[in-house]
C-alpha cells in the first residue's frame, strides 16, 4: 500500500541520547538498544472513522520515539498495518450501505493526509491486510504444523495452551483477559472451543461476507495473525518495539506474541512493548464504537495549524490517559504564539543547555511535557532578558522541528 511522504527532519548534530522507554510487558522502563537501525512496528487503523485525536495521539507518540531515535544516529525501520478488513468495518458497511472497499480507501487516504499534516514520519511499509492474505496463510499453515491450531465448524483457532509463557505482556489474570477478549473483538462464549480465550485465525467465509480461495480454504484472516505476519514478513523476530494505543496490550500483542513465539519457537517476538494511554472526550474513551470523536481533519478545515495539535497533544505523557478538551488546544496555540515570537528574535539565550535538557527528557521514556517545559524556560528567558546569542533562534527551531515535529513560521523560515 502506499505510505505517505516524509517532513524533513533537520539534524541536530552530536548529543543525542539512547532513549529508555516503559515496556509493559517487564512493568520497567528500559533501554531500547536498538542496532544501527531500529525496528518498530506500530498497529494502524482499521479504517473507518479516521483520524481521530485518539489515533492522532498513539502515532504522534512514536513519532517522537523515532525522532529521539533518529537524533541519537539510528536509522529506524518502521512498519505499520491497516486492518482493512475485519468486522468493524463491515458492520460499518451494512450500516451505511457502502462498500467497505470504499470505506477502507477513502479513510486510509483521509488518514494519510491527516499524518502528513501532523508531520507524522510515514512507515517504509504501510501494509493492508488484504494484501498480506498470503503470508497469514503462510502463517497459519506454520501454526499447523506445529500443533496449535484447530478446526470449528471450519473457521481456525489458536490453541493457547500451544505456548507456555501465554500472557506474558499483559500480565493480567484470567478474570481480566475474559473480560477484555469479550470487548475486544473475541469470542469467548462460542460453543465448542477448547479454551474461550483461543483466538480467531481464519474466518471461512459467510453468506454476504468478502471471502478469498486459499489453501485454507475460502475465508478470511483474523485479526491478530494480520499483525505477526506483517511484522515478520518486514522486521523478522526480535524487532525493537511493538507499539499501539493501551487498549490492543490484551488480547491484540498477548496473541501477537503468542502466535509468532510458537510459529517460530524463539523469543521474543518485540524486545519491548509500547502502549499509550488513550485519549477520551466528555468522560470516555474516545472511541468509533461510542463516536465521541474529535477529527484531525475537522480542526485542518477549521484552520487549527499542526503545530498547535501536536503541542496539545505532546503537553501530555504519552502514557497517560488524558482528556481531550477545548481549552487544551488553546493553551496549545498560545504556547504556538509564544514560542513563535521568541524564535523570531534577532537573539536568544544559549541554546545548548536547553537542547540538552529537551534531549534528557524525550530519552527518559519520552517525558515530552518536560521537554516543552524546557522550551517555554528559554522562550521567557528570551523575553526577559533578551540574551545575546544571534544563532540561538535558528538552532532552537530546529530543535524544536527535530525532536518535537513542531514547525513554526519564524522570522528566520519566512
Ligand atoms: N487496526 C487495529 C490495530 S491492528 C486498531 O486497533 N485500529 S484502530 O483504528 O481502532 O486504532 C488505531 C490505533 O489507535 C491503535 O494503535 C489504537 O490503540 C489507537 N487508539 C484507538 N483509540 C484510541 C484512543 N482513544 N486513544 C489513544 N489511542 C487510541
Ligand atoms: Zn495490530
Amino acid at each position: 500500500m502506499q505510505s505517505w511522504s516524509s517532513p524533513v527532519v533537520p539534524s541536530l548534530g552530536p548529543g543525542g541520547l539512547p532513549v529508555r522507554v516503559f515496556d509493559t510487558a517487564s512493568g520497567a522502563v528500559r533501554p531500547t538498544a536498538p542496532g544501527p537501525e531500529a525496528r518498530l512496528y506500530v498497529c494502524g487503523i482499521t479504517p473507518y472513522d479516521a483520524t481521530h485525536m485518539g489515533h492522532a495521539a498513539t502515532y504522534v507518540a512514536f513519532d517522537t520515539l523515532q525522532r529521539a531515535w533518529m537524533d541519537s544516529g539510528h536509522d529506524v525501520f518502521y512498519v505499520q498495518n491497516v486492518t482493512d478488513i475485519d468486522d468493524p468495518l463491515l458492520e460499518r458497511a451494512i450500516a451505511t450501505g457502502q462498500e467497505w472497499r470504499d470505506i477502507a480507501q477513502r479513510e486510509t487516504q483521509l488518514f494519510r493526509e491527516d499524518m502528513e499534516f501532523l508531520r507524522v514520519l510515514p512507515p517504509r511499509e504501510y501494509i493492508g491486510a488484504v494484501e498480506s492474505i498470503p503470508s497469514v496463510v503462510r502463517c497459519i499453515q506454520g501454526l499447523r504444523d506445529r500443533g496449535a491450531v484447530y478446526d470449528l465448524e471450519g473457521d481456525l483457532y489458536f490453541d493457547i495452551t500451544s505456548d507456555a509463557l501465554f500472557g506474558s505482556v499483559s500480565g493480567l489474570d484470567r478474570a481480566e483477559m475474559l473480560a477484555l477478549c469479550a470487548e475486544r473483538g473475541g469470542d469467548p462464549l462460542r460453543p465448542g472451543k477448547r479454551d474461550p480465550l483461543d483466538p480467531l485465525l481464519w474466518r471461512a467465509t459467510r453468506p454476504e461476507e468478502p471471502a478469498w480461495h486459499t489453501e485454507l480454504g475460502y475465508g478470511r484472516p483474523g485479526w491478530h495473525i494480520e499483525c505477526v505476519a506483517i511484522a515478520l514478513d518486514h522486521l523478522g523476530m526480535t524487532f525493537d518495539v511493538q507499539g499501539g494505543g493501551r487498549d490492543l496490550t490484551f488480547p491484540h500483542h498477548d496473541m501477537g506474541a503468542s502466535h509468532a513465539e510458537v510459529l517460530e519457537d524463539q523469543r521474543p517476538y518485540a524486545r519491548l512493548y509500547m502502549h499509550a494511554g488513550l485519549v477520551g472526550l466528555g468522560g470516555e474513551k474516545m472511541s468509533k464504537s461510542l463516536g465521541n470523536l474529535v477529527f484531525v481533519h475537522r480542526l485542518r478545515e477549521g484552520g487549527v495549524s499542526s503545530a498547535a495539535i501536536r503541542l496539545a497533544i505532546l503537553a501530555h505523557h504519552y502514557r497517560h490517559d488524558w482528556p481531550w478538551t477545548d481549552e487544551g488546544l488553546v493553551a496549545a496555540e498560545s504556547r504556538c504564539i509564544r514560542w513563535t515570537a521568541a524564535l523570531s528574535r534577532p537573539s536568544g539565550p544559549p541554546a545548548q543547555s536547553t537542547i540538552e535538557a529537551m534531549r534528557r527528557a524525550l530519552a527518559d521514556d519520552l517525558d515530552t511535557p518536560r521537554a516543552l517545559a524546557a522550551m517555554d524556560r528559554w522562550a521567557e528567558e528570551s523575553f526577559t532578558t533578551g540574551g545575546s546569542d544571534g544563532d540561538s533562534p535558528r538552532v532552537m527551531a530546529i530543535a524544536v522541528d527535530a525532536l518535537l515535529g513542531v514547525e513554526l513560521s519564524t522570522a528566520a523560515s519566512v
